[in-house]
C-alpha cells in the first residue's frame, strides 16, 4: 500500500481501538470507513477463542448457523446461505487496473475512478444497524518474508469465523503490523443495512454485487455477497488476484497451486506444486494416500489451493501456502476419495450448504454409499433420498484448520517455504492430453500451462464436457493481462536460470481420459501416486520415458503397476496422441492467443509453430 486507502477524502470518525492497535494509517482508514458505512458498532477482532464463541452464539441466535451434535462433531457448525448466494461470481469480479489493456481481455474491467464512484454510492450507510468487524490477518506464517498482511473490514460475523480458520488472524497480526507496517485494505459488506427496529434475515446479502480489485494501489472492495471467495478476501482476492500483480512487479509467483511433499522409499524428499482448475480434485491430490501396494512412498500436505513462490537465497524457488485452513468442496468427499480430508473434519469445522441429519450431523452426496433415510437439506426443506433434490449444494463447502489434517507436513508453516522440485499442470480432458508428460524445458512447460484447458462438469456449470481454456488454472484469478502473465513466467524463468537457479521441472497430467462409453480409463485418486512416483524418478534421472511432440511420457514398463491391473492397451490409450483431436486443440490454442492479442509473448507463438510441426498439424 503506497497510497492512503480509499476513501481518502472523507473525515475519519473517532473510533476507540484496543491498545494493541498502534497503526495510525489503519486507525484513520477505519475511521473513514465508519463515516462512509455508518455501522452501529465497531469490533476489533482479537482472534481468540472467547471472541469466536461469542460470535458463534450470536450467529446461532440469528439463525445464520446451527451447532452440530458435539458428541459427533465437536465445536462445529452448519451455515446455510441464501440460495442466491452460493458461489464466486466471476461475472461481477473486476480488475480495476488503470487501463482496460492492463487488465486484459480475460478480466472484467471498470476504470478505477468510475468503480470508486460506484463503491462510494453502494457503501454509503451500507452497515447501518450492523457491526463492523476489523479483521487483521496474515497470508502466510506470521513474520515470514514471503507473507503479506491484510485487514478486512466486514459486517459479516460468518466471514470473521471463516477468516479465523483460513488465515492467521487477530491480535498477533498487530505485533507484525506495528505502527506503520504495510497492509492490503480489504473492504467487505453484505450490502444489507438494517433500519431502526428492522428484523435481520439469517443470511443477509444483496443481488447487486461487485468484487473489485485495484492492482495498482493494492485494494479490494467487495459488496453484496457473504459467500466464499467473494467474501473471504484473503483467499482468491488477495492471495491470487492482488498477489499475482505483486509477483509481476516484484519477481515472484502467486499461483493456484496445491503444494505437497513426496518421500520416496529411499527416504528422499521432494516438493511439488500442482495447478488444476477448480473442480479437478486438488484437495484430493494434496492429501493423497498412496496405495499400500506402492510400499515406502509417502505424501504430506503443505497446501491445497494456493502457493506463493519466491526465489530463495539458496538458488531454489521456495513456496509457502499462504492459507491456514481448507475451504474445500464437500460433495464427493468421502473416506474413499479423501480419507485425510474426512479425518480433518472431525471437529472445529464450519460447514456451509450441506445437509443436516436428524442426529445433528452433516451429510452430502458421496459422503457415504447409502444416503440417510431423511434429513434437512441445505435449503431447509425436508429431504429423502428419492425426492429429486440434492441434500447439499454442489458448491457446498467445509472450512477447517489445516493443522488438523493427518497428512499435514511438519514444514507446512516454515517461514522460508519449501524448495520446489516440480510443478504439475493438469486439466480435465476426455481426450488429447496424455496421462503425464514432462516438458523438456521451462519454456515448453510454460506453453503447456498457458494453453491448459479443462472440461466443465455439470456440477460446476450445468454444462458437461465444454472445454474452457484456463491458463495455469488462473483464468478467474490472474489480476492483470494474461499475456503479460505468460511473459512474466518466461522472463522470470530466463532471469533465474541465468542467475544459476535450479528451476523446478514441469509436468502436465490428465487423470480424466475416457473411452468411447465415457468411462474413465485411469482409476485416479490414490493410484495417481504411480504417476507421481514416475515424476520423482524423472527428477532423479532414473525414470524411463519416450519423447514425443509434447514432451516425454512414460512407457508402460516405466510405471510401477504393483497392485493395479491396467492393461498395456489401456495405458496406450492413456498416453496416445490423436492427430485430429490435436488439430482441433491447436486451433483452440490459436484462438486463445488471438483473443489475448499482441501481448502474447512471441516465444509462445513460435512454440505453437514448433508443436504444430512436430504433430504434423498446421
Ligand atoms: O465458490 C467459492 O467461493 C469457492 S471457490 C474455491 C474455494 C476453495 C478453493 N478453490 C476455489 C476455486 O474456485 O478454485
Ligand atoms: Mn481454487
Amino acid at each position: 500500500m503506497t497510497t492512503t486507502p480509499f476513501p481518502a477524502d472523507l473525515p475519519a470518525a473517532t473510533v476507540v481501538a484496543p491498545d494493541w492497535v498502534r497503526h495510525a494509517e489503519l486507525l484513520a482508514w477505519v475511521g473513514r470507513i465508519v463515516t462512509l458505512t455508518q455501522p452501529a458498532s465497531v469490533v476489533w477482532c482479537d482472534g481468540g477463542e472467547e471472541e469466536n464463541t461469542r460470535l458463534c452464539a450470536d450467529m446461532v441466535k440469528a439463525g445464520t448457523i446451527r451447532p452440530l451434535n458435539p458428541a459427533l462433531r465437536p465445536n462445529s457448525f452448519l451455515a446455510c446461505s441464501d440460495p442466491a448466494d452460493v458461489a464466486r461470481v466471476e461475472d461481477r469480479t473486476f480488475i480495476c487496473a488503470a487501463t482496460r489493456d492492463l487488465a486484459g481481455p480475460t478480466n472484467n474491467w471498470i476504470a478505477p475512478d468510475e468503480m470508486r464512484t460506484t463503491l462510494r454510492r453502494l457503501f454509503s450507510g451500507c452497515m447501518r444497524g450492523r457491526t463492523l468487524y476489523v479483521v487483521a490477518f496474515s497470508m502466510g506464517p506470521l513474520g515470514s518474508p514471503i507473507a503479506q498482511i491484510g485487514v478486512e473490514l466486514t459486517d459479516s460475523p460468518y466471514v470473521v469465523t471463516n477468516m479465523r480458520l483460513m488465515t492467521r488472524m487477530g491480535r498477533k497480526v498487530y505485533d507484525v503490523l506495528g505502527t506503520n507496517g504495510t497492509f492490503v485494505p480489504c473492504m467487505h459488506s453484505v450490502g444489507k443495512p438494517l433500519a431502526e427496529g428492522q428484523a435481520d434475515v439469517p443470511w443477509p446479502c444483496n443481488p447487486e454485487r461487485y468484487i473489485a480489485h485495484f492492482p495498482e494501489t493494492r485494494e479490494i472492495w467487495s459488496f453484496g455477497s457473504g459467500y466464499g471467495g467473494n467474501a473471504l478476501l484473503g483467499k482468491k482476492c488477495l492471495a491470487l488476484r492482488i498477489a499475482s500483480a505483486m509477483g509481476r512487479d516484484e519477481g515472484w509467483f502467486a499461483e493456484h497451486m496445491l503444494i505437497l511433499a513426496v518421500t520416496s522409499p529411499e527416504g528422499r524428499r521432494y516438493h511439488v506444486g500442482a495447478a488444476f482448475p477448480s473442480a479437478c480434485g486438488k484437495t484430493n491430490f494434496a492429501m493423497l494416500i498412496p496405495p499400500k501396494s506402492l510400499a515406502g512412498w509417502t505424501i504430506s500436505t503443505i497446501g491445497d489451493d494456493i502457493a506463493w513462490i519466491k526465489p530463495g537465497p539458496d538458488g531454489r524457488l521456495r513456496a509457502i501456502n499462504p492459507e491456514a485452513g481448507f475451504f474445500g468442496v464437500a460433495p464427493g468427499t468421502s473416506m474413499r476419495t479423501n480419507e485425510n480430508a474426512i479425518r480433518t473434519l472431525a471437529a472445529n469445522v464450519l460447514f456451509t450448504n450441506v445437509g443436516y441429519t436428524p442426529e445433528g450431523d452433516v451429510w452430502w452426496e458421496g459422503l457415504t454409499a447409502n444416503a440417510p433415510p431423511e434429513l434437512v437439506d441445505w435449503t431447509g426443506q425436508a429431504w429423502t433420498p428419492g425426492c429429486g433434490r440434492k441434500a447439499a449444494h454442489p458448491n457446498a463447502r467445509f472450512t477447517a484448520p489445516a493443522s488438523q489434517c493427518p497428512s499435514i507436513d511438519p514444514a507446512w508453516e516454515d517461514p522460508a517455504g519449501v524448495p520446489l522440485d516440480a510443478m504439475i499442470f493438469g486439466g480435465r480432458r476426455a481426450s488429447t492430453t496424455p496421462l503425464v508428460t514432462e516438458a523438456r524445458s521451462w519454456e515448453e512447460g510454460v506453453y503447456h500451462a498457458a494453453t491448459l484447458g479443462s472440461e466443465t462438469t455439470a456440477a460446476a456449470t450445468g454444462a458437461q464436457g465444454v472445454v474452457r481454456r484456463d491458463p495455469f488454472a488462473m483464468l478467474p484469478f490472474c489480476g492483470y493481462h494474461m499475456g503479460d502473465y505468460f511473459q512474466h513466467w518466461l522472463s522470470t524463468g530466463t532471469r533465474l536460470a541465468e542467475a544459476g537457479y535450479q528451476l523446478p521441472k514441469m509436468f502436465v497430467v490428465n487423470w480424466f481420459r475416457t473411452d468411447e462409453q465415457g468411462r474413465f480409463l485411469w482409476p485416479g485418486y490414490s493410484d495417481n501416486m504411480r504417476v507421481l512416483a514416475w515424476i520423482v524418478r524423472r527428477l532423479e534421472g532414473t525414470g524411463g520415458g519416450v519423447s514425443h511432440a509434447l514432451g516425454v511420457s512414460p512407457r508402460f514398463d516405466d510405471l510401477d503397476w504393483t497392485g493395479l491391473e491396467l492393461s498395456a492397451e489401456t495405458f496406450g490409450r492413456l498416453v496416445s496422441l490423436d492427430k485430429s483431436a490435436w488439430t482441433a486443440e491447436l486451433a483452440a490454442h490459436d484462438l486463445l492467443f488471438d483473443q489475448l492479442g499482441a501481448r502474447v509473448p512471441a516465444r509462445l507463438r513460435s512454440l505453437r509453430a514448433e508443436l504444430g510441426a512436430a504433430l504434423g498439424v498446421e
